[in-house]
């Protein structure tokens, strides 16, 4: 066999939020992948980061009254934590937000603009005049051109369906002030990837795509490709664009740059290495790692990806994942719960290599946990082991009983290995389970617990056991990959070196082995239940709704100069007064302010105030309360209306 050597990505995750169940069927899908490379002896690196640039990033770092760089490290030793917590190894966690990646992006966009595929032109786009700033598309909100729904969002309309561009919005305001946007232009840079149509074509039909994005693609290229707008105004958390003062790269030409300099071996990245590189990502952003980024690297003098892996997304009980929802699970949450290797194997028995999405269903995690995983996976063992320690101190057979059936689990395993090559878990799985029930059958079969009552009957007990053990041995290997930390388990108890693939050839016979512990636990729904629970009633570390209130929210309050006519107490009341306020038009309302310890009624005849005209009426044991009298102040006597300078006429209103 040949030595490979292969460096395997998983897509860098944002870093403004703790990972979740979503990013897990990445990271645990490659790195299944990556144990078992790494079980075959080829040289597998692994490494993965935080994406940490981006307009989101600055505002949320703002939100929490923190840097964005303070943020940005805070989110990355998170994400590293749970993912490690979950068994991924990575050789380097990393981030894009680093001198390494700043200077290869510059390069890689130098070499572009040294080959002439660099343009720049003016655009026009909506800016928010009181944050100062261009706006994202998902920072505008505003009323929907088709059915005029209220505070839909800059492209498409939850009510519905319809499809627009942010400036089709009625009515826009921005999220982030509540500022109608103003259409401002600006200079941006556009990197030309139509210069790349002949190339790309070639590349994503020659094995390096999954045959539906080959399709997906197909479509893209017949619209045309297009130039890709690649540069973002100050203000901007991310790099700025050499020989510009207010430009920086967007977030997605650093992001992929990142791979790269996260892992700094430039063999590997060399045109003509002869390394492999695989990106696993989501089904979600294969334009930018099947165009774009192949693209970014063939122009400037790299290697392009060996093959990019996308996967589906993950649903729950059905559902998408809803923070609003309460069904999006983070992996925390999940760890204070539940084992990391449950989730592990039941993504692996769920996963294939195509673009499909992957329910949980938690009643049946529970069930094929403690059916397969429990029931019959980790029953041989338990079943087996209490014998040979009990009967034979711990000592297996010297001789193999069933060498057939030895030989049928062996020879299954290069099925197996070949379902994981090529990323078919399920498919894997399912070989893996049928053979545990094979190897329950045998144990029923034999019956050992019978023999073992019998003196003349021990010694085949041995020798029953000792097959058991050794095919339960086998399907150890075979899980490794999904089970790593069980497998370390296995190792001790067999009294061995950890497993290898190649370890499938010689069964462990003559061996003593340690006595068994438990190695897994049945789970309960309960489980489940909690850690739901855990999860919807954790307060978010940040709002992730602006705390603005919008230009449109405030319109709504219909404010009015209103001089008071009567004042007198509530004697029935500790903290009212009953005001009749004239607020223009000949109008008078009837108003139960909350001002009692502050004013001497007297005082206040004849006084102008501001008051809020449309407040829906509010029934009182004294009377009806017609609107609301504005006062500042920490309360009680400490109180003081609101009082309008001279010039100020009851009813007018305030602008
Ligand atoms: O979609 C995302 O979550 C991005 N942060 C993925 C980036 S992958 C790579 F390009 F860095
Ligand atoms: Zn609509």
């Amino acid at each position: 066999m040949t030595k490979r050597h292969i460096l395997v990505t998983t897509a860098l995750p944002y870093a403004n939020g703790a990972p979740h169940l979503g990013h897990l069927v990445e990271t645990i899908q490659s790195d299944i992948w990556v144990r078992f490379q790494r079980m075959q002896g080829h040289d597998c690196h692994f490494i993965s980061g935080s994406d940490a640039h981006g307009t989101p990033i600055m505002i949320q770092a703002e939100k929490m009254g923190m840097t964005p760089t303070a943020l940005i490290e805070s989110i990355q030793a998170q994400q590293a934590k749970d993912f490690a917590d979950f068994y991924i190894e990575f050789d380097h966690y990393g981030s894009t937000h680093s001198e390494a990646n700043r200077e290869l992006t510059a390069a890689i966009y130098q070499k572009q603009q040294a080959a002439g595929n660099i343009n720049k032109r003016v655009i026009k786009q909506f800016y928010d005049p009181i944050k100062k700033m261009f706006l994202p598309d998902r920072y505008i909100q505003g009323e929907c051109p088709r059915c005029h729904a209220k505070d839909q969002y800059g492209d498409n309309c939850e009510v519905c369906g319809a499809t627009y561009s942010p400036m089709e919005l009625l009515n826009p305001y921005s999220s982030l002030s509540g500022a109608e946007p103003i259409e401002k232009e600006s200079e941006h840079y556009f990197f030309n990837l139509q210069a790349f149509t002949d190339f790309l074509k070639t590349w994503t039909r020659t094995g390096h795509l999954q045959a539906q994005i080959i399709n997906k693609l197909d479509e893209w290229f017949k619209e045309g490709l297009r130039e890709w707008d690649i540069s973002r105004d100050a203000p901007y958390f991310g790099f700025l664009i050499p020989g510009t003062t207010d430009k920086y790269f967007y977030v997605w030409l650093d992001a992929p740059v990142g791979y790269m300099s996260i892992f700094k071996n430039e063999a590997f990245w060399q045109a003509d290495s002869e390394t492999e590189l695989y990106h696993f990502i989501g089904k979600d952003i294969v334009y930018f790692h099947a165009l774009f980024w192949p693209a970014l690297l063939h122009g400037a003098g790299f290697r392009t990806p060996t093959a990019i892996f996308a996967h589906g997304f993950l649903t729950i009980d059905g559902q998408k994942m809803s923070k609003s929802r309460g069904t999006l699970i983070k992996a925390r949450t999940y760890l204070n719960h539940l084992p990391a290797e449950y989730l592990r194997y039941y993504f692996a028995a769920k996963l294939n290599d195509r673009i499909e999405d992957l329910d949980i269903q938690f009643d049946d995690f529970v069930k094929r946990i403690n059916a397969d995983l429990v029931g019959k996976f980790i029953n041989i063992a338990s079943r087996a082991a209490p014998f040979i320690t009990k009967l034979f101190a711990g000592k297996l057979s010297s001789q193999l009983a069933e060498p057939a059936l030895y030989a049928i689990f062996e020879a299954a395993g290069d099925d197996i290995a070949a379902h994981w090559e090529g990323r078919r878990y399920s498919q894997a799985i399912r070989e893996i389970m049928s053979l545990a029930d094979r190897a329950n059958q045998y144990i029923d079969e034999q019956k050992p617990w019978v023999l073992a009552k019998t003196a003349e009957t021990v010694p085949s007990v041995q020798a029953i056991c000792t097959v058991s053990l050794n095919l339960f041995r086998l399907l150890m290997i075979y899980l490794t990959p999904v089970l790593p930390q069980t497998a370390k388990a296995v190792a001790h108890f067999l009294n061995s070196a950890p497993l290898t693939w190649q370890d499938k050839a010689t069964p462990l016979l003559d061996h003593v082995i340690n006595e068994y512990q438990p190695l897994m636990q049945r789970i309960d729904l309960k489980q489940i239940e909690a850690m739901k629970m855990a999860e919807q009633t954790e307060k978010p570390a940040a709002p992730e709704q602006s705390s603005f209130i919008t230009i449109e929210d405030f319109a709504k309050v219909d404010l009015r100069i209103a001089k008071i006519l009567e004042a007198e107490q509530v004697p029935e009341a500790d903290k009212l007064l009953r005001l009749i306020v004239d607020i223009g038009e000949e109008k008078t309302r009837q108003i139960f302010a909350g001002i009692k310890a502050a004013y001497d009624p007297a005082t206040l005849i004849g006084r102008q105030v501001v008051v809020v005209a449309n407040l829906a009426p509010r029934k009182m044991r004294f009377g009806v309360s017609e609107g609301m009298v504005l006062a500042a102040g920490p309360g009680g006597a400490d109180i003081w209306v609101i009082t309008p300078d001279a010039g100020a006429a009851a009813g007018m209103k305030v602008k």
